[in-house]
Formats: C-alpha cells, sequence, structure tokens
C-alpha cells in the first residue's frame, strides 16, 4: 500500500457519487426554458482527419509486422503507455477528479506525458469529463452513450455538441483548473507543444537513434501509436459503458470491464468509478496487473511526489453494492451464506 492514502467519503471536490450529482442538479434547479432544438453538424473536417489516421495506423500495423526495426515497435508500444499515463494519472485522477495531489515535478511530468497523447488540452479534457461525471447518459454528456458505440467511441468527436453539453456544462466549477499554472501553461501554448510532442519527437527518435526510416517512424512510432491508444482511451465511453457486470449500482450504465481495464492502464472497472469517481484507484482493488495507473501513483506516492491519495473505506462500498449492485459484487456471496 502507498503512503498517505486517505479515506475520503464526502467533501472532496469532484468527486460527488453519481446520485449526489444528479440531486446537486436537481436543487440548482433545472432549466425551465424549452431546449434548444438539437441538429446533427457533422464536422467534415474532423471526418477526414480521422479517416486518414486509421488508414494510416492500419498500415502502420503491417509495416510493424514486415519492414519496421523491433525498437521501433517497442517503442511505439512503450509511447502509448506513458501518453496513457498522461490521460489516466494525469488528465483523469489528478486534473478531473483530484483524486490526490502532486507535487509540481510530477505534474509537469503528467503535463508533458498527456501532450504526447494529444487527446486536446488537460482544462478541456477535464471540463468535458466533469460534465461527463455530472450528466452521464443524458444529452448533455459530451459522448452519451445511448446515443449508441460508435457516438460513444469516436461520433461525438465528428459532430457539433448538443447544446445541452454546452448549456449545462456551465454549471461545472473549473477554477482549479483555471489557478493551475501547469495547466494554464499547457492550454496557452498548446498549438506548439502538442505537435512537437505528440507528432515530431515521436517521429525523430526511431530516425536518429536506430536508424529507422522515415516512412517506418511516422506510421509506426507515430500514426499507430497515437490511433492506439485514442481508440482505448474511447472504449472506457463506449464498451465500458456497455458491457459489464455492475456490482456497485445496477441502475447506471458504466461496468465493469476486464479487457478495457487491462489495455486502459485500470481505467475500465467504470462501475465502481461512476459511483465512487474520487478514489485515485478508479477500482475498487488496486490490483496493479489490471491497474498499471494505480502502481504509478503508489510509485510516486512512495518517492514523495504524490500525497493525499482519496480512497473509500471497505463498509461503505459493501453498503452500497449491497444496496444497488446487481449481486456479483463479492460481499454478495457472504451476505447469502449470512
Ligand atoms: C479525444 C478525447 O480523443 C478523448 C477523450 C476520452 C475520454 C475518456 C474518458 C474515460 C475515463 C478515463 C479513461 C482514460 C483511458 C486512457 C487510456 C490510455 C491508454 N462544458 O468543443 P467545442 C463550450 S480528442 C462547458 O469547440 P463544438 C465552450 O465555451 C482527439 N462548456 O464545441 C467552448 O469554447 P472554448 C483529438 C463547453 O463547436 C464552446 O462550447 N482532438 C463544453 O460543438 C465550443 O466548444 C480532436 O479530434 C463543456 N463540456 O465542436 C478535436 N464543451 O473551448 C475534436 C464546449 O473556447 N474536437 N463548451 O471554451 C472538436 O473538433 C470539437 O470539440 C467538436 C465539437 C467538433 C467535437
Ligand atoms: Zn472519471
Ligand atoms: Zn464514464
Amino acid at each position: 500500500m502507498a503512503p498517505n492514502i486517505t479515506s475520503t467519503p464526502t467533501g472532496v471536490p469532484y468527486g460527488n457519487s453519481i446520485l449526489e450529482s444528479k440531486q446537486m442538479d436537481l436543487n440548482e434547479g433545472e432549466e425551465k426554458k424549452p431546449a434548444p432544438e438539437y441538429k446533427r453538424q457533422i464536422v467534415w473536417r474532423n471526418v477526414l482527419l480521422f479517416a486518414y489516421l486509421h488508414f494510416a495506423a492500419l498500415y502502420g500495423a503491417y509495416l510493424m509486422f514486415s519492414s519496421a526495426k523491433i525498437l521501433t515497435s517497442i517503442f511505439a508500444i512503450l509511447m502509448y503507455q506513458v501518453s496513457g499515463l498522461g490521460i489516466t494519472a494525469g488528465a483523469h485522477r489528478l486534473w478531473s477528479h483530484r483524486s490526490y495531489q502532486a507535487r509540481w515535478p510530477l505534474r509537469v511530468l503528467l503535463m508533458v506525458f498527456n501532450t504526447l497523447a494529444f487527446q486536446n488540452h488537460i482544462f478541456e479534457w477535464a471540463r468535458d469529463h466533469r460534465v461527463h461525471h455530472k450528466f452521464t447518459d443524458t444529452n448533455a454528456d459530451p459522448h452519451n452513450a445511448t446515443r449508441g458505440f460508435f457516438f460513444s467511441h469516436v461520433g461525438w468527436l465528428m459532430v457539433r455538441k448538443h447544446p445541452d453539453v454546452m448549456l449545462k456544462g456551465k454549471q461545472i466549477d473549473l477554477s482549479d483548473l483555471e489557478r493551475d499554472s501547469v495547466v494554464q501553461f499547457q492550454k496557452k501554448y498548446y498549438l506548439i507543444l502538442m505537435p512537437v510532442l505528440c507528432f515530431l519527437i515521436p517521429t525523430c527518435i526511431p530516425v536518429y537513434c536506430w536508424g529507422e526510416t522515415w516512412k517506418n517512424a511516422w506510421f509506426v512510432a507515430t500514426m499507430f501509436r497515437y490511433t492506439l491508444t485514442l481508440n482505448i482511451s474511447w472504449l472506457v465511453n463506449s464498451a465500458a459503458h456497455m458491457w459489464g457486470n455492475k456490482p456497485y449500482d445496477k441502475f447506471i450504465n458504466p461496468a465493469e470491464n476486464l479487457s478495457v481495464a487491462v489495455l486502459a492502464l485500470g481505467e475500465g472497472w467504470h462501475n465502481y468509478h461512476h459511483v465512487f469517481p474520487w478514489d485515485y484507484k478508479t477500482a475498487e482493488l488496486g490490483t496493479y496487473s489490471t491497474n498499471f495507473t494505480t502502481a504509478f501513483i503508489d510509485f510516486m506516492a512512495r518517492i514523495g511526489w504524490a500525497y493525499d491519495l482519496k480512497t473509500v473505506p471497505l463498509e461503505m462500498v459493501k453498503r452500497r453494492a449491497q444496496r444497488t449492485g446487481d449481486g456479483t459484487h463479492s460481499s454478495a456471496a457472504e451476505q447469502n451464506h449470512g
């Protein structure tokens, strides 16, 4: 266990359970005006860019098994993990949920890793993600999974947002992100930092460090690696909102999905995460093999760069599982055996 772990069930910003969130929403008073009419508006520039990206990634996968050097493939996989941590440990667990605190060297490191992943700057990512938690699977959720697998996976990035996203998104408090100098620095220089870190450097390293061809470096280390990381992240919004058990709350779509958890460095335990979003493990158990991000944060806590790791008392988890779970939680078996 990492040091500095606190069980903080209440009073944690951006960590309300979804039921509490929905309640807060009602308390704040719903819009009385009729919602503006929604018409789907396709953004063809994004459609074309994503089409290119996916064809280029498929070609990259082919080159991996034909002409690329083994070091280039290892480098691509390593970059998926490193950039993935920029999303999971950075944009998600630190900046969206504040499920732990990070000293400045870790915040800078995670900002660099995050820029490598190019999933928009941290401020925009965290804004969309907080809106996703507060209005899960409604029109105000940017990747509303009730609109189908394709929409929640990638379609939402190819159309203009539903007006409810902007309207209800205004209720979200982002003042902590506005005060965070690392987040603001990345936002200000994103259009310079992102192309350099996501595309230029990962293409140059294989060429200059081990004599890879420009073609292999571009298609394997950059196109394949970037598209793989994107699709794995998107699976959390699509697959983990559709398939899996619901031990903690059977009334919501997010589910426990082992395959997504392994691929997404621990982010597939999505039923737990939507019920207890302030837990730095985004899962009940901190098993490292299915939660690489927890291992990373625990290591950072050991060297003193991460602290105030928040989690949930076991009794609270059990009580919730017994009250709203689908019966697949381990405590359900205990209960049945008296
Ligand atoms: C990408 C993101 O891929 C992926 C996110 C994945 C999330 C996963 C989460 C799951 C949990 C964690 C798991 C991690 C697993 C990782 C594993 C790794 C191994 N609230 O957006 P605009 C307002 S990105 C409040 O332009 P349009 C705001 O005023 C890929 N207000 O809307 C805003 O202006 P500004 C690369 C909001 O015009 C204005 O509206 N990037 C909110 O409808 C306009 O906003 C791309 O492909 C809100 N939530 O355009 C870019 N949102 O920003 C794709 C907006 O100035 N994006 N407002 O304040 C776009 O091109 C556009 O956003 C659009 C919508 C076309 C989609
Ligand atoms: Zn979350
Ligand atoms: Zn979700």
